[in-house]
């Protein structure tokens, strides 16, 4: 895939490093402009390396002041990428070295590494920033006890692990826990405490803090409600507790992620973490939730056991986000979470997984680590754990989990050791299961039946797409569950799981009284495409009856996107099949409102753009964007009569709650208020706009009058309420270019960069108005290819400061290949302009190269 780039990185060479590393002694000397480190390494040749090897550190952007082994002075020789001390200089048993540097997070807007967000220090390391703090060897294998020392006059000074002292002007941190340095951590500025405790089931107190800027005190309740059952649900699920005496998560303005997992100290963008009624939607409620678990769940499956090299990064993400996906569904509603992981995995991974930057779970090569944290090493790779669980079940998933902890705890370790965990624990041979992780692309699984003398024939058969530099495949281990209906709704063969593992293979179902209806790929359970003909009055069927309520809704789905396409294509009329589904399940008080919220909301205008690609047309995203605003306004009139009531019966009576039975109360609302506006002029919605008392309502109903074109006096009573308030300003933001007509798009983005108040250093302000340009289908991919060559004119705009974020959003540009040949030119065009920009980052080159290859 990076073949022929001379940066290339490849697994296959992976070497151990020269030297072991026990322990290391930090101090830092803030300065925004000349912050000076001090750093004492205690190394020792690595008897499991080749012998004799030059000592080399990782260093970027670092002044050397000095360089001692032992006390005496050495000779470095110093490069743009780091430091040598020749082999003949290096003592053959244990030694120290000492350096000092100085360097200049004012400047650092690329936001890794040591940087300043409104006069606060703070730290990323993940996964190559601690080379711009000091020189080390900057790869996770090297794992080392820090001891660190921070010097400065703002009053709080945090670090890894415990803290073992502190006067003025200083502060001591010990972290016990060996851990490589990309889960360095260091905070300084002028912080308040949101306090919290937690015991341990060992009986441990642990002291809980989220450190927040002066004012912000007020929304960190929820992050810490959301941390204490973290803590209790990993305790319980997966037998791991807590192992340090304190645990602290700082709030931070200008962060690329959402969030850090630093060992004892995570660093959360504020707009992951604060949350209040509002000033925060449900989503963001549930957001800030599920990423506190995360990160937090990272301290066993990330921290405890890490990763030996970066080609390993789904060993701890694909586990951290199956982890925090199980948890949600605890907490919440399994049904639910599932569907909306699934729409997230389409929508991204699918995405990914399907065009130009397709890359494994585990790729083998890269240019530049950061362009891989990618939803198919997070998403697709909590998917492939997802489907270890189902093949091997609960009970021997739970006891390769133990094993693992036990079998690598303290260590840096790799897929394979993964595997073997579960490989010992059952007995399997997961040979062929591995190539989920070594090979890219979204296995095709097609569906045939037959019905013959009362046994019914289900024929699998998979095809695995080519994609960049992976021409061929084998076939997969795929799990396929699934349940068999009679024609009354009644279950006849409740949900079993067949193992497909050949190009094809047929499964009998025997002793049944009537042809029956096959629910196939139940609570979706292989992240693969399904291929099947099903007339509508099938899918109908299933949506109303479906025991699984993955597949009743995934019916829906499909019906609408059969009936959409058809529109789209044919310019046929919505089906009655879809509207009078849809009616059964909006006004089906038995089904949780969250799911009915969730099935009536439409498939999004890319999602059809790639159905409409997958079945052989070229997408117009013009007609996409009619087609599916007609079919929201017929369902509109055929729910008419429901509406009033279904909007009143999901007013949630008394103060606001969070919880996720309250939220899908009012998810449902708002989507009767959508309906209801395209039907009444948004009247009522702008009557819920002046009631709402939280910003999901306030927010909701805002949006639904920008969409139909309505609004600009709530729009102007938001900005005013909210101006200064910067997470909330980005919602303001990003509301007006996601719901601005594809003519008119490209102009509101410009509007809106032109403002004071349109920072774009800052990631999430960036992201509220360039993301959201992205993420306007119709108004992206606009005919004058006007919205492509802004894209690219803030790209290499950001670049130049912050590559990580720059390179992240250049994915806008990976479904060229689906459109018109005008587009492909036109979006080929900005990536060739974006290629040929001097001094391009290695992040930003790496993608477009990749694009364009
Ligand atoms: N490990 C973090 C994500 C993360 C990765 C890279 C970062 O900077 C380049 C920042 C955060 C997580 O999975 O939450
Ligand atoms: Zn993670």
């Amino acid at each position: 895939m990076t073949a022929d780039d001379p940066r290339t990185v490849r697994l296959a060479d992976y070497q151990p490093y020269s030297h072991l590393l026990d322990r290391v002694e930090l101090t830092f000397h803030l300065h925004p402009t000349a912050t000076r480190v001090q750093a004492r390494l205690h190394l020792a040749p690595n008897p499991a390396a080749r012998a004799g090897q030059d000592l080399r550190l990782d260093g970027e952007d670092l002044r050397l002041i000095s360089c001692a082994i032992d006390g005496q002075a050495v000779a470095a020789a110093v490069d743009a990428t780091g430091l040598t001390l020749a082999a003949a200089h290096l003592p053959q048993a244990a030694f120290v070295l000492e350096t000092e540097v100085e360097i200049a997070p004012e400047g650092n807007f690329a936001l890794e590494g040591l940087y300043m967000s409104n006069g606060m220090y703070c730290t990323q390391c993940e996964a190559q920033g601690f080379r711009k703090i000091t020189y080390y060897p900057d790869r996770p294998d090297v794992m080392a006890r820090f001891r660190v020392r921070i010097e400065s006059d703002l009053p709080v000074l945090l670090s890894n692990g415990n803290p073992v002292g502190q006067g003025a002007g200083w502060a001591e941190w010990d972290d016990p826990w060996p851990k490589p340095s990309y889960l360095f951590a260091l905070v300084a500025g002028d912080l308040r405490a949101h306090p919290g405790q937690f015991t341990t089931m060992e009986g441990r107190d642990v002291g809980l803090n989220i450190w927040v800027r002066p004012g912000d005190e007020g929304r960190c309740a929820w992050g810490m409600t959301a941390l204490k059952a973290s803590m209790a649900w990993d305790e319980r699920v997966y037998g791991r507790a807590y192992d340090l005496d304190i645990f602290n998560i700082v709030a931070v303005d200008d962060f690329n992620m959402g969030a850090m997992e630093n060992k004892g100290l995570n660093i959360f963008n504020s707009k992951a973490v604060l949350a209040s009624s509002d000033t925060a939607t449900d989503d963001d409620f549930a957001r800030v939730e599920a990423i506190i678990a995360h990160e937090y769940f990272h301290n066993w499956t990330g921290n405890r056991i890490t990763c030996r090299d970066w080609f390993q990064l789904c060993l701890k993400e694909g586990l951290t986000v199956f982890r925090d996906q199980q948890f949600s569904g605890d907490l919440r509603s399994h049904a639910v979470k599932r569907i909306e992981d699934v729409l997230m995995l389409r929508a991204r991974q699918f995405r990914e997984d399907g065009g130009p930057l397709a890359h494994a779970v585990r790729p083998d090569s890269f240019v530049e680590i950061n362009n891989f944290y990618t939803a198919t090493v997070y998403e697709k790779g909590a998917e492939v754990i997802g489907m270890l669980k189902r093949l091997v079940g609960d009970a021997d998933y739970a006891r390769a989990l133990d094993l693992y902890f036990d079998r690598h705890d303290g260590q840096a370790a790799t897929i394979e050791d993964w595997l073997r965990v579960f490989e010992d624990t059952t007995g399997r041979d997961l040979s062929q299961f591995k190539r989920w992780y070594t090979e890219a692309g979204t296995p095709v699984v097609s569906v045939t039946e037959d019905w013959a003398d009362g046994v019914y024939t289900l024929t699998l058969a998979q095809t695995n797409p080519a994609t960049p530099g992976q021409a061929v495949k084998g076939a997969k281990v795929i799990p396929v569950a699934v349940g068999l209906l009679n024609p009354n709704g009644d279950e006849v063969v409740p949900t079993t799981v067949l193992e497909l593992t050949e190009a094809k293979q047929s499964f009998e179902f025997k002793g049944l009284a009537s042809r029956p209806v096959a629910s196939i790929l139940r609570g979706f359970s292989a992240p693969v495409i399904l291929e099947r003909t099903v007339p509508a009055s099938e899918r109908a069927f299933l949506l109303a009856h479906d025991t699984d309520s993955f597949n009743r809704w995934e019916a829906g789905r499909a019906l609408a996107k059969d009936v959409l396409a058809r529109m789209i294509v044919d310019g046929a009329a919505p089906s009655a099949d879809l509207l009078d589904g849809l009616a059964r399940v909006a006004f089906d008080d038995a089904l949780e409102p969250a799911f009915r919220a969730l099935a009536l909301r439409l498939p999004g205008e890319d999602d059809m753009a790639a159905t409409l690609y997958a079945a052989g047309h070229v997408p117009d995203p013009a007609a996409i964007y009619r087609a599916r605003r007609a079919l929201h306004l017929a369902l509109a009139h055929h729910l008419a009569a429901g509406l009033p009531g279904l909007e009143l019966a999901c007013r949630v009576p008394g103060s606001f709650s969070p919880d996720a039975k309250a939220a899908g109360l009012r998810a449902l609302r708002l989507v009767a208020l959508g309906f209801l506006a395209r039907l009444d002029g948004g009247a009522q919605a702008r009557a819920a706009y002046r009631a709402a008392d939280n910003m999901t309502e306030s927010f909701g109903s805002l949006a639904i009058l920008l969409d139909i074109g309505e609004g600009r006096a709530e729009l102007a009573d938001f900005a005013a309420k909210w101006q200064g308030d910067r997470l909330v300003l980005d919602k303001w933001f990003a509301v007006q270019v996601g719901t601005a007509t594809p003519e008119r798009v490209a102009d509101v983005v410009r509007d809106l960069t032109q403002r004071a108040d349109f920072d774009w250093k800052n990631p999430n302000r960036f992201r509220a108005v360039i993301g959201a340009l992205s993420g306007n289908h119709a108004g992206f991919h606009h005919a004058s290819g006007e919205s492509y060559a802004l894209l690219a004119d803030w790209l290499i705009k950001l670049d130049a400061k912050n590559p990580q974020t720059a390179s992240r959003m250049s994915t806008a540009f990976e479904s060229w290949p689906r459109y018109d040949v005008d587009r492909q030119a036109m979006m080929r065009g900005a990536l060739q302009r974006i290629m040929a920009t001097p001094g391009l980052s290695r992040d930003l080159s790496e993608m477009v190269g990749r694009m364009l290859a």
